[in-house]
């Protein structure tokens, strides 16, 4: 058996491995991964192979464990399935090795906050749960926890790799271009979700969105959730504007007033979460003292402060078009928004970003790697500046906004042109905020 990168992921199997008592070694195409030193220490007697290697490096292994990060289409892997080799996921890996429920949820956007608030359900339910996937830690690493119940959040990286996930609850929330770079086509995106139905026992969909159906819904017992009234018995939303509620078939559970969680996206998430979890079984009483009191997690649509009157909100982890044009739908009034975005293009167009901005927006703060393509699409219907740096884009906000307005940095794209991670980029945005409104932390 060869691991097949030494990142995180790479890191479980290889533990897992080494617990098993298994042979096997682990090659990185770069000489210094980041988990290298950890291997080192806690597996001294493994092989490690690094850097560039001829297509038929894998053809002498029988099996193959990939990490998300490599591409299916890489000639090393192209080369080890023609030869025989089966290449598996640690998903696969993880799905061997448990007979406890799991809950896998993946989707476009909102995958994270859907599994933390699904994760609180079950424990407010008095369910033991284990939380991670693509949010980390590695679902490999969440075997020792011993739990009554998974709860993970899938990547389409991951699913892409992954035989039959063989979830309980399997769900897709939503689906809207993203990591087009990996994926080529969005008909491979959908099919690499798809794969989350593969061998589930109850498929959560949104009964408004084909696209989060399974291709063959014959095969499994499907829940739905909507924002409409769930006239076959789902969860879904009733009452008058004023006056919203989210229901179960008939019966109100709560006001939608109450949620915490803010923006219309949101909403939305909640729903999904309520159907995933009657699906898993949780107590419904449980899943709404949630619903409550659970106010979303930092970088997502997260408010900092308010200031002369317009508010501030960070929402850095906003990495592709259907986030951005969520949050611009969710808060903008009458061209009220100053957008801060740009950042390194995934293979999205942003063409679909031009009818909210023109909606929603009074002013463009462009950075990064994607101004120019930004800037060459929306200049002549918005007002826009090229900036060089986060912190000029908080101070050009600044001087620009006047009451009623709002500063959101949700930026459509990767941090990775100018920051570490988008964390990196979130914080960046906050402590700018701080030091230029000159405001205590
Ligand atoms: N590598 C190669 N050849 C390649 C690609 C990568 O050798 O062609 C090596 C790299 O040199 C590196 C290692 O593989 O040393 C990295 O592997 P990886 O990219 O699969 O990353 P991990 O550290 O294993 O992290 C992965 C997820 N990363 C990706 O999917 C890119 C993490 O999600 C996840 O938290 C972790 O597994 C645990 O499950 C990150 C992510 O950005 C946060 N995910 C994407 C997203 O959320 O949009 C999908
Ligand atoms: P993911 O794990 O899929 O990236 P997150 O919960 O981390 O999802 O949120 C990522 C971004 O997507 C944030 O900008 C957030 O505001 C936005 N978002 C969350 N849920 C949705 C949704 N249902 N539709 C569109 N955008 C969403």
């Amino acid at each position: 058996k060869i691991v097949f990168g030494l990142g995180d992921t790479g890191l479980s199997i290889a533990r897992h491995l080494h617990f098993k008592g298994a042979s096997f070694c682990v090659y990185d195409a770069t000489s210094d991964p980041s988990r290298l030193n950890i291997l080192q220490t806690e597996m001294p007697e493994i092989n490690f192979f690094y850097g560039e290697k001829p297509a038929c490096f894998l053809s002498s292994f029988k099996e193959v464990l990939v990490s998300p990060g490599v591409s299916p289409k890489d000639p090393l892997i192209i080369d080890a399935v023609k030869s025989g080799a089966i290449v598996k996921s640690d998903l696969d890996l993880f799905a061997s090795e448990t007979t406890v429920p799991v809950v896998g949820i993946t989707g476009s956007n909102g995958k994270t906050t859907v599994t933390e608030l699904v994760g609180e359900m079950a424990e407010k339910s008095g369910i033991k749960v284990a939380v991670g996937g693509n949010l980390g830690p590695p679902a490999l690493e969440l075997l020792s926890d011993s739990p009554e119940i998974f709860v993970l959040e899938l990547s389409s990286f991951q699913l892409e790799h992954s035989e039959s996930p063989a979830l309980a609850v399997a769900s897709i929330l939503n689906l809207s271009p993203d990591h087009l770079d990996r994926h080529c086509t969005m008909g491979d995106y959908f099919l690499a979700k798809q794969r989350i139905f593969s061998g589930c026992e109850i498929a959560v969909v949104n009964r408004n969105d084909l696209k989060t159906h399974p291709i063959e819904p014959e095969t499994y017992s499907v829940r739905d959730w909507g924002t409409d009234f769930p006239v076959s018995g789902g969860v879904g939303l009733c009452g008058s504007d004023s006056n919203l509620e989210i229901c179960l078939g008939r019966n109100s559970l709560m006001r939608v007033s109450e949620l915490s969680l803010p923006g219309r996206h949101n909403l939305g998430n909640a729903l999904a979460a309520l159907g995933i979890g009657l699906a898993a079984g949780f107590s419904i009483e449980a899943m709404i003292t949630v619903l409550k009191s659970f106010s979303g997690l930092p970088h997502r649509c997260e408010f900092i402060l308010s200031k002369d009157g317009v508010n501030w909100i960070n929402d850095s982890k906003a990495t592709n078009t259907g986030a951005t044009a969520a949050a611009l739908e969710g808060f903008g009034g009458v061209r009220n928004i100053i957008l801060i975005a740009g950042g390194l293009n995934k293979g999205d167009s942003f063409q679909s970003l031009l009818g909210p901005v023109k909606k929603y927006c009074k002013q463009l703060v462009l950075l990064g790697e994607s101004a120019d393509e930004l800037f060459d699409l929306m200049s002549d219907e918005v007002a826009t500046r090229r900036v060089d740096s986060i912190e000029e884009a908080v101070a050009f906000a600044e001087k620009c906004s006047s009451g009623g307005d709002l500063v959101l940095l949700s930026p459509a794209c990767s941090s990775f042109d100018m920051f570490v991670n988008y964390k990196d980029r979130g914080e960046r945005f906050k402590s700018a905020i701080f030091d230029i409104l000159d405001v205590a932390l």
